[in-house]
């Protein structure tokens, strides 16, 4: 397996409750590491086009809506298969199926307030990375 990274995002209800730290921990735990961190309060223009893949689901209104509320923190996260290793320890979008030790079924609040966003492909995080972040801002 290689090294290889991942998008993040710590999301509003994360920030809303002073979690940002509790959330990194559990990750640095599952062995990935933060080379590229940022507190932002998103747009609309931001949060309609990092979910436009999401923009005919019924949920789009509500879900950008949701990540314009509060600040999100959006991350670099580097490690050995970087992208599955998130998901894992992420775990199920709604946090009534998450699997116990995951952070969704530690700390989310709903399907909607789920506390975090992994990037779901290799080729969806390079996506989603150049979407937030400069080449010199990533410091691996
Ligand atoms: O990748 P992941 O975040 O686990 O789920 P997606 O299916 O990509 O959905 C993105 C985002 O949308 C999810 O984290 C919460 C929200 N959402 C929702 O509010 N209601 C749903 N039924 C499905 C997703
Ligand atoms: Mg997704």
């Amino acid at each position: 397996m290689a090294v290889t990274r991942t998008f993040s995002i710590i999301k509003p209800d994360a920030t809303r409750r002073n979690l940002t730290g509790a959330v990194t921990k559990m990750l640095e735990e599952a062995g990935l590491r933060v080379v590229a961190s940022k507190r932002i309060h998103m747009t609309r223009e931001q949060a309609e086009g990092f979910y436009a893949v999401h923009s005919e689901r019924p949920f789009f209104g509500e879900l950008c809506d949701f990540m314009m509320s509060e600040p999100v923190v959006v991350q670099v996260l580097e490690g050995e298969d970087a992208v599955t290793r998130n998901r894992d320890i992420m775990g199920a979008t709604n946090p009534a199926d998450a699997a116990p030790g995951t952070i969704r079924k530690e700390h989310a609040l709903s399907i909607g307030e789920n506390t975090v966003h992994g990037s779901d492909s290799e080729e969806n995080a390079k996506i989603e990375i150049d979407f937030f972040f400069k080449p010199e801002e990533i410091v691996g």
